[in-house]
């Protein structure tokens, strides 16, 4: 395939439908009010600022729980709108780059890309795992559990079949397979129970701050490399979520988490991805500019626009 389409396609997606938290759906908003457009195309890329996407909103009254998960249809027909999207921009060969909004997403975008590069890996790169299923789930936040219905452990079969008539929330998914071992994870450190026992039953490429401290960001990105693309060879999906980052690096998201990774390991990881000329979409996932003081916002937001430029070349010489 080609390798690195010289078209970025920016997916603005204002969604905050997968957590509680108000104010993550206009962290889009801001990242392109910083001057994201711009800054790509002085990095020579064309940019197509695809908008930010209006979803058609489905009131709780009419979106009751399934089981612990809440807001399942919103979620549900966000995302495979995202999937469309993302997929179409793949599809003409440019890279879709989508701004969250909150990790949900990541179902639209990594079916997106799965629909054009079926043999993708993904590197998701979080505080959290996000593969909490319908039953391991304590939140029923779905921002926590985009990895459980991509890998299949969760799925519109497993939320039963009674939504009066109307297509089981997720159904859309039920042909997209993200293998278990086309999946990597690097900066992890809040786990949930459940999830490290998946973690282990699918053996998951799984690369938390413990072996960052041990052994550097630079080996680590090799060796997820390594489980994910042994031969780097295959298209690679990067999902950022900006709470992988130390809060005192990224504090204005919804899930801080302490002890995550530094500005240059935040980086370095984007800068790598880059270099391998194996990058076919990005996602930058849930900056919340309403949590903190304008000065923090603005940091966070200006790290979000960083690490997007690293992954897109910015800083290779
Ligand atoms: B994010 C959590 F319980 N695991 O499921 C859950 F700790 O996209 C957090 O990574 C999920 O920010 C965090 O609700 C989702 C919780
Ligand atoms: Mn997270
Ligand atoms: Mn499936
Ligand atoms: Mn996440």
């Amino acid at each position: 395939f080609i390798a690195e389409p010289k078209t970025v396609s920016i997916v603005g997606c204002p969604f905050s439908g997968g957590q509680h938290r108000v104010g993550v759906d206009k962290g889009p908003i801001h990242m392109v009010n910083a001057g994201l457009v711009e800054q790509l195309r002085g990095l020579g890329w064309i940019v197509e600022f695809d908008g930010h996407h209006q979803f058609e909103d489905i009131s709780a009254e009419f979106d009751p729980p399934i089981g612990k998960l809440k807001n399942p249809r919103f979620v549900s027909k966000v995302t495979q709108a995202v999937a469309q999207v993302v997929g179409d921009h793949a599809t003409r060969g440019s890279l879709p780059l989508t701004l969250g909004g909150d990790h949900s997403l990541a179902m639209g975008t990594i079916a997106g890309t799965l629909s054009r590069y079926s043999d993708a890996c993904v590197i998701w790169v979080d505080a959290h795992a996000d593969i909490n299923t319908h039953e391991t789930t304590d939140s029923g936040n779905i921002h926590g559990m985009p990895l459980a219905f991509l890998t299949s452990l969760s799925g519109s079969k497993s939320l039963g079949n009674n939504n009066g008539g109307q297509p089981v929330p997720f159904s859309w998914l039920d042909s997209v397979h993200l293998h278990p071992s086309r999946l990597a994870y690097i900066g992890l450190r809040d786990v949930d129970q459940g999830e490290k026992t998946i973690l282990r039953e699918h053996n998951i490429a799984a690369f938390s701050m413990h072996e960052i401290d041990r052994y550097g960001i630079g080996s680590v990105v090799e060796m997820a490399l390594d489980r994910v693309n042994p031969d780097r060879s295959k298209p690679i999906h990067l999902s950022f979520d900006v709470d992988a980052l130390d809060p005192s690096v990224a504090p204005s998201t919804g899930t801080p988490v302490r002890g995550g990774l530094t500005f240059r390991e935040g980086h370095y990881i984007c800068e790598r991805l880059y270099e391998t000329g194996l990058l076919v979409a990005i996602d930058l996932m849930e900056v919340n500019p309403s949590l903190r003081d304008a000065a923090d916002v603005q940091q966070t937001v200006a790290v979000g626009c960083s690490l997007v430029r690293a992954a897109l070349g910015e800083t290779l010489l």
